[in-house]
């Protein structure tokens, strides 16, 4: 029983074209400049997130695969409720790290429901068509928008408790105001009865944290270009991307892991009929990939009204995944 929530596409575009136009004029007209990560995933941003999760020093997906490989029981037993659930995944992508969980709830005949929620159209058909083959008799319904939106749309097609997944660290991707609106709206969304699990990615040796941001291939340095050349593409702009150069820095105080383009040149840049333009050495702040200690974690969370009640490290004890309530 597999559903695609397919609303209309075109509409869907348009305004997503007037927003993202809107963010990248604002931005850089801020100073310092600024662009927002949330838009490095176009079709060639998602294959180049797949080469960093391949790399080495990207360590983060081979630690929470560590966890939903090899811990699938206690994640379950912390999670997973006696009842009928909905278990709804924000940023689902292609499940790698949930599907192990999702093989684990179908060979103990656990009822519920999958929900995965994207913004991406094309990676939930994929991922719809692995599960169909993979998993036959899982009940999937696939949601494709806003995290929020598809929240409300998930708790319209059912009344049953939910378990919410936000895997992969990305709640890093938020500044500090952001994930406490975040964790502010989950709240609200959600009913005393549901679970939330977020993975955070925690602080560790610095050099460790810097590496797997600043990989000598330029991995790392490509997905923050490729925001440029999709700026060129949808915005009709002429950024010449060899003018650009990738920096990235860690602050082992803060936790914050940020990353920057710096303009090699004094240069204009049009995008469609508005100009901006760059000093030699001008930064564009890309994006924050934060660092979290325990406290930072139970600060964060318990602001917003959430409780942890439960936590699965990997085995190095470089990821965590909280089991909120
Ligand atoms: C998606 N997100 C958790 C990644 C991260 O680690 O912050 C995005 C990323 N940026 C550079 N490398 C990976």
């Amino acid at each position: 029983n597999v559903q695609l929530d397919t609303n209309s596409h075109t509409e869907i575009n348009q305004q997503s074209l007037a927003n993202f136009r809107s963010d990248v004029m604002n931005g850089l007209r801020n100073s310092p400049k600024k662009l927002s990560s949330k838009y490095f995933y176009d079709k060639a941003g998602d294959r180049i997130f797949q080469e960093i999760m391949a790399m080495p020093e990207y360590y983060l997906t081979k630690c929470e695969l560590d966890i939903f490989k090899n811990k699938t029981k206690e994640l379950s037993d912390l999670l997973i409720p006696d009842e009928s659930f909905d278990l709804i995944e924000l940023g689902a992508g292609d499940a790698m790290k949930s599907s192990y969980l999702l093989e684990y709830l179908v060979e103990k005949g656990t009822d519920f429901t999958y929900m995965p929620i994207d913004i991406s159209g094309n990676i939930l058909s994929v991922l719809n068509d692995k599960l169909k083959n993979k998993l036959p008799e899982l009940e999937v319904i696939c949601l494709e928008g806003e995290y929020f939106e598809m929240l409300d749309k998930a708790s319209s097609l059912s009344s049953k408790r939910k378990v919410v997944l936000f895997l992969g660290g990305n709640i890093g991707n938020m500044n500090w105001e952001e994930a406490e609106s975040f964790c502010a709206a989950l709240q609200n969304n959600l009913s005393k009865r549901d679970m939330v699990l977020i993975g955070f990615d925690l602080m560790k040796n610095p050099h460790t944290i810097l590496n797997a941001y600043n990989d000598i291939t330029g991995i790392t340095a490509s997905f923050n270009l490729n925001l440029l050349t999709r700026i060129n593409r949808d915005l009709g702009a002429n950024f010449n991307i060899q003018n650009f150069q990738h920096y990235q820095t860690y602050d082992p105080v803060s936790g914050a892991c940020r990353s920057y383009l710096v303009s090699l040149i004094s240069q204009e840049v049009m995008i469609g009929n508005d100009k901006i333009y760059f000093a030699e050495n001008e930064l564009i702040d890309m994006e924050v990939s934060q660092k979290f200690s325990d406290k930072m974690i139970k600060e964060l969370v318990e602001k917003s009204g959430f409780k942890v009640v439960g936590e699965i490290k990997d085995s190095k004890g470089w990821f965590v995944d909280s089991v909120l309530e």
